[in-house]
């Protein structure tokens, strides 16, 4: 197997460079969770041994919305690294993507590192701020279709994301209004309960699955908690924003000038 994850990780780790995707591998080399967790760090030390650096973690399949949407039922989690950040406000060229999808987010800020289980209450301890944010997710796999053991080795689909001003007014976050347009128009629009109840427990989530594959975050990390509605598919020259009520807005637009080559 130890061959078969490096094997996997390379794979998956030159489609995301070059945007070119791959086949589903699970069809083919069946592989444990566990081993598509270990495919996922193989794929993600390349990228380090390369300089890019771990910024956090985010957090998938946190809403109901998400699990239908994908046909997956289990929370799921991956690695944010410094060269994900797309400017906040600022101009995305989908080149450096496949068949990328937006998704309205927040984002925590931690405080503390966490490095054991916490609950609810504890986790706020453990946070500095909150942030509307924005998901790009880019499965590397055709069509984006996956099984629970592939999108994990695929790092959970990330690809970029953008975050807007941070704010430390958590009070009302556990039913926020949420709600994300394309070019003015509502694309989706829901309520942060749908993460969890309540997107904290995101954290709660985190901090045990953290505990289990022996790993802390350190203070000063992000955390996606996971898209509350469907995501939506990008296209060139459309304006994206999120509005989550009493935590604010994050925003980007998609260069118009890219043909919008598809791979498939
Ligand atoms: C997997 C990533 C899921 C979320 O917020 O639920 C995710 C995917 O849908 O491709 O980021
Ligand atoms: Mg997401």
């Amino acid at each position: 197997m130890n061959t078969d994850i490096a094997r996997i990780a390379e794979a998956l780790d030159r489609a995301a460079r070059s945007a070119e995707p791959l086949a589903q591998f699970s069809g083919s080399t069946a592989f444990s969770l566990d081993d598509a967790y270990r495919i996922q760090r193989a794929s993600m030390q390349r990228r380090y041994a390369d300089g890019e650096h771990s910024i956090g973690i985010k957090l998938g399949f946190t809403s109901r919305a998400k699990m239908m949407q994908m046909g997956v039922d289990s929370l799921i989690w991956g690695w944010l690294s410094n060269t994900m950040v797309e400017e906040d406000g600022g101009l995305i060229d989908l080149a450096r993507y496949i068949h990328p999808r937006v998704e309205p987010e927040v984002c925590f800020l931690t405080r503390r590192a966490i490095d054991r289980p916490l609950t609810l209450l504890e986790v706020s301890n453990h946070v500095e701020a909150v942030a509307p944010a924005l998901e790009i997710i880019d499965s590397r796999y055709q069509a984006f279709k996956f099984s629970l053991e592939d999108v994990v080795a695929d790092n959970c689909s990330s690809a970029g994301l953008t975050i807007g001003p941070w704010s430390s007014n958590f009070s009302g976050l556990d039913n926020a209004g949420v709600v994300m347009r394309l070019d003015g128009r509502v694309a989706q629009a829901g309520s942060t309960a749908a993460i969890l109840g309540n997107p904290l427990r995101s954290l709660v989530h985190a901090s045990r699955l953290l505990h289990a594959a022996e790993l802390e975050l350190p203070a000063g990390s992000l955390v996606m908690a996971g898209a509350a509605c469907a995501a939506v598919a990008l296209y060139p020259g459309v304006h994206v924003s999120v509005d989550v009520h009493s935590v604010g807005q994050s925003s980007f637009s998609v260069r118009g000038d890219h043909g919008g080559v598809s791979h498939e």
